[in-house]
């Protein structure tokens, strides 16, 4: 991307925000990191046109997986991936082309692209995507899984543990070929998660509406919408939504492998 001193690719704060004395709320440690909007640096990926990513986790921050918010402007596109590819539509239109065929993704549309598939994804407008990248772990007599192109509002939501108050809809086919899940959790203004969580998944989560109080470990963090957070395995956690309009995520989470693989 071309780099002009008017307008930078490495620009914290480019969304107007300013800190004061070096105050945010973004907080890294051993076992979760809180990331918020105004600590971002953008940089492009090797084989990105037009386009930068927000690299949220990586094996650097000690996460098994990457996760990053790629942004488009007209014409951009991603670079190739040696891994499977989850991505999910923020903001603007993506077209895809897989297996020979034209796809056009609106907001709240996702894809899954297997280990050996060769995907282009382009964005004919200003664009923004979620996208997650995990090496495949193949489990023996289960077939690889395939391509999967679809859009949030297909899948029907589930209330979590007995609770309408919160819903959740998975993504991913909940079959042992994914090694990895996605889901997205909506909560109505007041719901929490029923329970502190700790367990041997790590999560990586992308606030996408609404606002709450996030306990990560020890500590609890006000959050909002942009937000992203990694979890550990084990981190103790649990959320409760605040303010008068749902709040909701798209969470990540390793699926379906023994622990000692
Ligand atoms: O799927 C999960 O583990 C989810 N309930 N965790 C979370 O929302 N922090
Ligand atoms: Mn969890």
């Amino acid at each position: 991307m071309a780099h002009t001193p008017e307008k930078p690719a490495f620009a914290p704060g480019k969304d107007g925000t300013k800190h004061h004395l070096g105050h945010t709320r973004t907080s890294l440690h051993a076992d979760h990191a809180l990331l918020t909007p105004d600590s971002f640096v953008r940089a492009p990926l090797p084989g990105m046109k037009n386009a930068t990513a927000i690299v949220h986790t990586a094996p650097a921050m000690g996460a098994a997986f990457t996760q990053y918010t790629a942004e488009f402007e007209t014409g951009g596109e991603l670079g190739p991936c040696v891994s499977q590819r989850f991505l999910f539509v923020l903001d603007g239109e993506i077209c895809v082309l897989a297996s020979g065929k034209n796809y056009a993704l609106q907001p709240g549309g996702y894809a899954f692209f297997p280990v050996a598939l060769t995907e282009r994804v382009s964005a004919p407008k200003s664009s923004r995507i979620a996208v997650i990248e995990k090496k495949y772990q193949p489990l023996e007599g289960v077939r690889a899984p395939s391509i999967l192109i679809s859009e949030e509002s297909a899948a029907a939501p589930q209330p979590f543990m007995g609770d309408d108050s919160l819903a959740v809809r998975m993504l991913l086919p909940d079959d042992s070929s994914h090694d990895f899940a996605v889901n997205t959790m909506l909560y109505q203004p007041g719901a929490t998660l029923p329970m502190v969580e700790s367990h041997v998944m790590e999560h990586g989560l992308l606030m996408l509406e609404g606002e709450g109080i996030y306990r990560l470990g020890n500590s609890w963090y006000p959050v909002a919408a942009g937000d992203f957070i990694w979890m550990a395995p084990y981190c103790p956690q649990w959320f409760g939504a605040l303010g008068k309009v749902p709040a909701k995520y798209l969470i990540y989470k390793p699926w379906n492998r023994h622990p000692l693989e």
